[in-house]
């Protein structure tokens, strides 16, 4: 095909005259049916970000390039919402690669039309889908993408101070709050609880396990963090909108909202001893930032561009996402996790006008994490190199990067006491079935401290949380995206007294008295008291989605919430143990 055509709309393109001699010598290399299928259905394929947000952002389309193909004004924005969507998670938003290969035009075009139409057609065994034969793209939208990506990138949007100075909204100024808590809520044990698909959270309090009030947040809502004094619930949306609830109005009310960037996935509070509320920080996976707030209104005070150069191959990486965040116990830290680079940067809040970053090189692709049963360590996934990088935040310094099984993914992990290796902290993974456990105590058990001391077989792949409390002798394993329907609707739990022991299945779904939908069970999140654990079980929104309650000590059905505002449950964050690192 010659590719010297001034303007291809879908429908033109089928006008277009394409070589299938070479399309032929391509599909040659064109993989199995029985591998296109492992790739759709892999959970790792299955968890990728989506730039749902970006994607309906309007981006200027690229002038065209002298023999290469454009596309009309409609098209390209269709093909630039598909990108985002569904190709930017990977190939990164500026099509220079992140877990996926770079998509630059020095690649596309040498490789043509017809190359690139056959790889998105039939993906390749190195692990990107196939998006056509079934798996979600139509001929006609392979043929557009194709085109698109011969084109220069799309730019999407800085979003700077000015920008961001722009969406701050105080609804509630500090001076006209309470000074102490007017309402009646036990804010030990009430959880925040994630209703991902309508954009709120539900206040579930623990004692009835009645919802207490529903707040709208941000598009997408994704986690909840407390405060260190246990005041201020903030909650950040996929569209990077931060709401900073007071906990102390009667009802809770959000009192500031901003948005730090378009795409965002976490947000923290400053934890130190003598910094208690006074910071609050946002990551964004787009631009590739974080910013530092105000605790107590959201006022924007610093925002750092996370741009930079890789760990190991030392090449400028230009979108590096932020991704977990947690605050540091030993000094005035946040410890941002920067994900393309794989760096940890450890950003001293005690002066803004003279910000301190100590930079960490940890391993690339970072993504969640927690602390160790001390609070010392900061254990993090870098899920597409298999790693585990443990941060000293005392010392500011990385202490090792442990090799685990196929893309760890922890959430904050789950910290206990071993009866052989002492204080370990676990994993699961999305891509095996293993659950890595680490020692973390260099002194009490330095023979074992920062190595993978065991590895439990759990019920598969597809698993994104894992969950115990110090007063249990429960280890609970979700596994939502497993292919399996009975899998990803139950939870494996561990007997701690003896980890190697066969787990056991809960059949949390079934529990649910729900008959519709996938049933996904996802995210164990303990009370206050450690007595009783709550899974989501999580369903698409028009379906009945519902909390199942477990008794830890029996590991009994002890209660169902099922209410029809709970829409798309996911994330459960109980106040105390989430403002107090508690897992
Ligand atoms: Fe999450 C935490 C990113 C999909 C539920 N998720 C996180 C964190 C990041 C992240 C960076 C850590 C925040 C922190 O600690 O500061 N999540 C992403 C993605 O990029 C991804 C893969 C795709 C996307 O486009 O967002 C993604 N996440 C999901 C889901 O599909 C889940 C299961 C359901 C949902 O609500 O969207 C989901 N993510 C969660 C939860 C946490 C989380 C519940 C917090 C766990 C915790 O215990 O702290």
């Amino acid at each position: 095909m010659s590719l010297s055509i001034a303007k291809l709309s879908t429908g033109a393109l089928v006008a277009v005259a394409l070589s299938f001699g070479s399309i032929a010598g391509h599909a040659a290399d064109a993989p199995s049916k029985a591998d296109l299928k492992k790739h759709e259905s892999s959970p790792g394929g299955k968890y990728q970000p989506r730039m749902d947000v970006l994607r309906d952002e309007k981006v200027e389309q690229p002038g065209s390039t002298p023999g290469m193909p454009t596309l009309s004004a409609a098209d390209y924005q269709k093909a630039n919402q598909i990108y985002f969507e569904r190709c930017a998670g990977c190939h990164g938003v500026l099509r220079k690669g992140a877990t996926g290969k770079p998509l630059t035009t020095k690649v596309t075009r040498e490789n043509g039309f017809e190359y690139l139409r056959d790889f998105i057609t039939y993906g390749s065994p190195g692990g990107m889908p196939n998006w056509g034969d079934g798996g979600g793209l139509s001929k006609a939208q392979i043929d557009m993408m194709a085109a698109y990506l011969l084109m220069d990138p799309a730019q999407p949007p800085e979003f700077g101070m000015k920008e961001i100075m722009a969406t701050w909204k105080v609804h509630v100024p500090v001076n006209k709050r309470p000074s102490k808590q007017m309402n009646k809520l036990d804010l030990d044990n009430l959880f925040s609880v994630t209703l991902r698909d309508t954009g709120q959270i539900a206040l579930i309090d623990g004692a009835t396990k009645e919802i207490t009030q529903i707040i709208d947040t941000g598009y997408a809502v994704h986690i909840s963090r407390i405060s260190a004094s246990g005041r201020y619930l903030f909650v950040i949306g996929r569209d990077a909108k931060v709401n900073l609830i007071d906990m102390y109005m009667d009802p809770p009310t959000s009192v500031a909202e901003i948005k730090v960037g378009s795409e965002a996935r976490s947000v923290e509070t400053s934890k130190m001893k003598g910094w208690e509320d006074t910071y609050a920080i946002a990551g964004a996976y787009w631009p590739p930032q974080f910013v530092i707030m105000n605790g107590d209104d959201l006022k924007p005070r610093k925002v750092v561009s996370t741009r930079g150069m890789t760990v190991g191959t030392q090449e400028y990486h230009p979108e590096p996402r932020v991704a977990a965040i947690v605050g540091s116990h030993y000094h005035p830290d946040f410890l941002v996790n920067v994900k393309e680079t794989g760096k940890v940067m450890m950003v001293d809040y005690s002066s803004l006008k003279a910000l301190k970053i100590t930079t960490i090189d940890a391993a690339r692709f970072l993504h969640d994490g927690g602390f160790d049963s001390t609070g010392r360590y900061f254990m993090a996934a870098a899920n597409a190199s298999n790693i585990i990088s443990v941060i000293d935040t005392k010392r500011r310094k990385l202490v090792k990067n442990i090799t685990v099984g196929t893309t760890p993914h922890p959430g904050r992990g789950a910290n206990f006491n071993h009866p052989k290796y002492g204080p370990v902290w676990a994993t699961s993974h999305l891509g095996d079935e293993t659950i890595a456990l680490i020692g973390t105590d260099p002194d009490g058990h330095p023979q074992y401290a920062w190595k993978l001391v065991q590895s439990l077989e759990g019920q598969g792949g597809g698993s994104l949380f894992v969950k115990t409390h110090p007063k249990s002798k429960n280890l609970y394993v979700d596994t939502p995206l497993n292919p399996e329907a009975e899998v990803s609707s139950s939870i494996a739990v561990f007997d701690l007294n003896d980890p190697s022991k066969e787990y056991e299945v809960l059949p949390i779904g079934e529990w649910s008295g729900i008959t519709e939908g996938v049933r996904r069970v996802v995210q164990g999140e303990y009370n206050f008291a450690g007595d009783e654990v709550w899974f989501s079980v999580w369903n698409s929104a028009s379906q009945e989605s519902a909390i199942v309650i477990v008794d830890d000590k029996t590991r009994k059905l002890k209660h169902v919430i099922r209410d029809k505002r709970l829409v798309t449950p996911t994330g459960k964050f109980n106040f105390y143990n989430t403002r107090k690192d508690v897992y």
